[in-house]
């Protein structure tokens, strides 16, 4: 039986067809904050990635392509313009075999939702569009289509055409939210060292020197403030330990940590990454590894007071991170990264963390490249997101529960951003 209350509607046991039109309409009409995303806000101009050939060309469809079409050369993909290589993997990956692979299925529903006739075919036609779109207003139409309100960006300082950018302090579209990517500092320390010496940070080889740890405090502190970073990220390998005897657990304990305390942001990582695995493949050359769940452990465990972001690679880790969520409420879980992003796996994710951890998860953010990849990724995931819930809701109600259509809308709102900023301790948006 339904029944209106001051709290909406009221769904019970075999209210189905009830139940899927109400979480199916909340979901897709609840904005979402995409938490981990590559975009650039336009003040940062070409860094700013879109168009249908940027779609093609992202490199999970060029590792795709490159072993699909075995007779091309690395080398002689690498050397073609953009247009070439866009050509060549709509041809490979799109025309001549069947383009069901989720990146694939993502360009389609991309270009579907703004309106464009995919069972054409016709790329000129979609580069014609592409073409004809002013930046301003195709960012719009892109935000309201995936019904978004605001996408996290990458920010990376150690990238000499980002870096200038926010040196010069140009304002930044409020919709595009800014997380410090320190890699470098972590994975490569000889390298982030004679970088910051450059940039007038006293820095020398030995990190846990207190004159280095204090001047790389102050490279993050500055830069936390400089960009108003949400969060501080990095992405680990899947060997990464802590503590150890190495420059990265040193950075962690001297700097990262404390800086992170004081601003009371939190500590992304993002685990599991076997970089270069084919370096031939550049970007696409990267691999995945399971890693142990340790060092998060003991990371939340000693640091009540910081805060911590993670999202694991490997499949295999994915359990083991749920229940570490379980343990520390300092530890926020988020996100179907990468190679996991692909609806089998969403699905299966998805409804372990629901199990596991209710309504406390983040559960995806769209790590898009390309602005209209945010279309396919929110709208394949907010479908998954939605199959799981009535699953989960429909369970619930065969106990005698019942749920109020407004209890369905909160659910949404925080899986879909309200978490994020509640475990920032900032206002929703
Ligand atoms: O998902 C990706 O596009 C990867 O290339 C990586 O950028 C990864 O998400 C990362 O943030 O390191
Ligand atoms: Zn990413």
């Amino acid at each position: 039986m339904t029944e209106e209350t001051g709290q909406g509607q009221t769904i019970a046991a075999g209210d189905d067809a009830i139940l899927k039109e109400t979480v199916t309409r909340i979901v897709n009409t609840t904005p979402v904050t995409d938490i981990h995303s590559h975009l650039y806000a336009p003040v940062f101009g070409d860094l700013l990635l879109w168009g249908v050939d940027e779609l093609l060309i992202y490199h999970y469809l060029i590792a795709e392509a490159l072993r699909t079409d075995t007779s091309l050369p690395f080398d002689d993909f690498w050397a073609m313009s953009k247009e070439e290589q866009a050509d060549f993997i709509w041809q490979t990956l799109f025309l001549d075999h069947t383009p069901y692979s989720e990146s694939r299925r993502g360009v389609l529903t991309s270009l579907q939702r703004l309106g464009l006739d995919v069972s054409s075919r016709n790329l000129t036609s979609f580069r014609k569009y592409f073409n004809g779109c002013n930046i301003e207003d195709h960012i719009d139409t892109v935000f309201q289509t995936a019904n978004l309100q605001a996408v996290v960006m990458t920010n990376d300082p150690f990238d000499d055409v980002e870096r200038p950018v926010w040196e010069a302090g140009k304002a930044v579209d409020p919709r595009f939210k800014a997380a410090l990517r320190i890699d470098p500092l972590l994975n490569d320390w000889p390298h982030a060292m004679s970088r910051l010496k450059e940039w007038g940070y006293d820095v020398g080889p030995d990190v846990a020197a207190a004159g280095t740890a204090a001047e790389i405090r102050r490279f993050l502190s500055d830069w936390v403030k400089r960009i108003d970073a949400l969060y501080m990220a990095v992405s680990l390998p899947p060997d990464f330990d802590y503590p150890d005897k190495s420059d990265r657990s040193a950075v962690i304990e001297h700097c990262i940590l404390p800086v992170a305390k004081e601003h009371g942001i939190p500590f992304a990582m993002m685990i599991g990454v076997k970089r270069g695995v084919n370096p031939a493949l550049k970007l696409a050359g990267d691999g995945v590894g399971a890693a142990s769940l340790a060092p998060v452990e003991r990371l939340c465990a000693e640091n009540p007071d910081n805060k911590f972001m993670v999202t694991m690679l490997a499949r295999e880790n994915q359990h083991a991170l749920c229940v570490a969520a379980r343990k520390f409420r300092n530890l926020c879980l988020f996100g179907c990264w990468w190679f996991l992003n692909n609806p089998t796996l969403i699905e299966e994710m998805t409804r372990m963390r629901f199990e596991l951890l209710g309504s406390s998860v983040i559960p995806q953010h769209s790590d898009a490249r390309v602005l209209e990849q945010v279309v396919y990724k929110w709208d394949h995931s907010r479908a998954i997101i939605t199959k799981v819930l009535i699953d989960k809701y429909r369970d619930l109600l065969a106990t005698g529960w019942t749920l109020q259509s407004d209890e369905i809308a909160r659910d949404a709102a925080a899986l879909l951003g309200g978490n994020f900023w509640d475990f920032l301790g900032r206002d929703r948006p």
